[in-house]
């Protein structure tokens, strides 16, 4: 007969295992369930999990990485990608085949690097299946030019690492350079060894790129995402390519590098450039890969590493924007991890173990910088990320509108803290000392959801307007995203309810010529967009920029404002259009003539 404590335990232990089974149920990449071409998937649903985890490791790992550097005593110069180190030197494709036999890493463990992501607070794993030059890091039929044919080592660690994460709840995926191939005579950017004009890019897709796509999308179980990267030469082609991991994982992310520079961005979610950071405001899903020291394969000249609080700040800062961090580890040849990078690592794991709730699952923060550091929000709470303590221990947290119900630092709950009001703004009393020099987390319970005024535009005297991106407020389908250039600009407005507002306040009464920056493709010829201020409306027409994102200006003519004090201007589509009406940069208005005086 079962004792009723044991009975309780029993039934603790059930109700834990169906828990978890459960859990595990609902996410299926993570319980390793290959997903079927008739899945029913909402790009809502195949983003969650990015959306929640925010922080993923990169691994930049291959036959470059035992050169580390240096080709015939010529060194890849600090500050540059010792991964590019074959097409920077031309090195023969015969000469780097022959150097791709000897990489042999004795000390990979994939478990180790797994438990590094982990312990690091980490959720997710890229590692390059083949970056540009070529070589597969698994087990290839396409090609034998791969870690396991090719060299000694005889093992696949793609394979590895995709059973080490599912074995520990990390999201493995593969980072793949779809077009940039230097080892293919018809693949794009070898130009030393092979003519350009006689390459057929069409045969390298079809023989190389596509079936070894195919090869990992069904040999590794679920993957989390596929990382394109260097884009793809039309987008018919990167369409081919969304397809197949459409129809052999839909719940598989596709990001953004896929498609064509200079075109519409595709995929699931996009990439800022490399080591990018945004001002802030973007309305899509998007992540920042980013390097610890300045290349992504190893070098070992390179010891210019990031401190574990810069990466606490970036992490910070690039999760206040609603972006995801993807930090990129570059192991040596023979699998060991620079030790530098797991000091870091380490240090940035504590910080996240006993920070992890203001980074997981939250949002961009409404609020901005504030010379203290930034926020992170999740529900009713934000989350304050003081980088640099207050020398009277008094946090200022202006432009709040909610009223605070609690606040504590995360890492003690318990002992609330005083909070006082002062001309609009809440002042938290901080404890003497920060708990954590780098980034002290101090959690505000709100009444609800933050609640903060829309920016206002303030004017210097007799200097311009700029109504940009940031400032902006849209509504309807008007977002703020960025090209692959890095650029910031307004897109997706196609009718008038998609709009951008910006709260002015004027102190210059007087006329104004108004400046306008946009760019624009040929679809858009002579539609028309409104700017209009109380009663006043301008109506402009668009004029087509030419291809890719060039971004021009454009006078408006004038509009007034007949007193001092607040306005709104706005900027909406005149009618309804089926495509994007303009990527709009900048309106400017400049003070026209002598000051009105009041
Ligand atoms: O050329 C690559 C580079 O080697 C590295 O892989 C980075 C990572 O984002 N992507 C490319 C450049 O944007």
């Amino acid at each position: 007969m079962h004792q009723p404590n044991e009975f309780c335990a029993v039934q603790h232990l059930t109700l834990m295992v169906a828990f978890c089974i459960s859990t595990i149920a609902v996410d299926p990449q993570l319980a390793g369930q290959t997903t079927t071409a008739h899945e029913q998937m909402t790009d809502a649903e195949r983003i969650q999990w990015f959306r929640h985890d925010k922080f993923g490791m990169f691994v930049h790992w291959g036959p470059y990485s035992y050169l580390a550097g240096e080709w015939n005593g010529q060194r890849i110069p600090v500050g540059t990608e010792a991964e590019w180190i074959m097409q920077r030197f031309n090195i023969p494709v015969a000469k780097y085949r022959q150097m791709a036999h000897n990489l042999n890493p004795t000390h990979f463990s994939a478990e180790e690097w797994v438990m590094l992501a982990k312990s690091t607070g980490m959720k997710y794993l890229v590692i390059t299946a083949k970056h540009h030059d070529g070589f597969a890091m698994y087990h290839s039929q396409v090609s034998k030019y791969n870690i396991v044919d090719w060299t000694t080592f005889k093992r696949d660690p793609v394979q590895e690492l995709s059973e080490a994460c599912r074995r520990n709840g990390i999201r493995f995926c593969v980072y793949y350079s779809h077009r940039e191939d230097w080892d293919d005579p018809d693949g794009f950017g070898n130009n030393w060894d092979y003519d350009r004009s006689k390459k057929n890019f069409n045969r390298y897709l079809e023989e190389k790129s596509k079936p070894q796509l195919r090869e990992l999308l069904s040999n590794y179980g679920p993957l989390g995402l596929i990382w394109f990267d260097r884009g793809m030469d039309t987008p018919e082609h990167a369409r081919e390519f969304i397809e197949m991991v459409r129809t052999l994982q839909p719940r598989c992310l596709i990001n953004g590098r896929v498609g064509s520079y200079g075109e519409d961005l595709m995929g699931d979610y996009q990439d800022m450039n490399d080591n990018g950071m945004p001002t802030g405001g973007l309305q899509e899903y998007w992540e920042a890969p980013q390097t610890l020291n300045t290349t992504w394969g190893y070098s070992k000249f390179d010891q210019q590493w990031k401190s574990p609080g810069d990466v606490i700040h970036r992490m910070v800062e690039i999760v206040s924007k609603g972006g995801n961090y993807l930090l990129n580890i570059g192991p040596m040849a023979d699998g060991t991890i620079p030790a530098p990078s797991l000091a870091t690592l380490r240090r940035v794991g504590v910080w996240m173990q006993a920070n992890g709730e203001s980074i997981y699952g939250t949002s961009a923060s409404p609020l901005p910088e504030q010379p203290w550091g930034r926020s992170t929000t999740k529900g009713d709470k934000v989350y304050l990320h003081v980088f640099s303590w207050p020398a009277d221990a008094n946090l200022p947290v202006p432009g709040l509108k909610n009223e605070v119900v609690a606040a504590y630092a995360l890492t003690a709950p318990s002992r609330k803290l005083g909070v006082s009001q002062l001309d609009g703004t809440s002042v938290i009393a901080l404890p003497a000392r920060p708990s954590d020099d780098m980034d002290t987390v101090i959690a505000l319970q709100l009444d609800g959801p933050p609640k903060v005024d829309p920016p206002t535009v303030t004017q210097g005297s007799d200097t311009p307007f700029e109504l940009d991106y940031l400032s902006g407020v849209t509504t309807g389908k008007a977002i703020k995203r960025f090209n692959r250039e890095g650029k910031f600009h307004i897109a997706k407005w196609t009718n008038p309810e998609d709009s951008v507002a910006w709260h002015l306040l004027v102190s210059q009464a007087g006329e104004y010529n108004m400046r306008i920056r946009y760019s624009a493709r040929q679809e858009s010829k002579g539609e028309k967009y409104v700017i209009s201020t109380g009663a006043q409306s301008i109506t402009g027409s668009v004029a087509p920029t030419g291809e890719g994102y060039q971004y021009n200006t454009f006078d408006l003519g004038t509009i007034k404002f007949s007193r001092a004090g607040p306005y709104v201007v706005r900027i909406n589509p005149a009618a309804d259009y089926d495509h994007n009406l303009m990527y709009f940069q900048l309106l400017e208005l400049v003070p026209a003539g002598p000051r009105m005086v009041e």
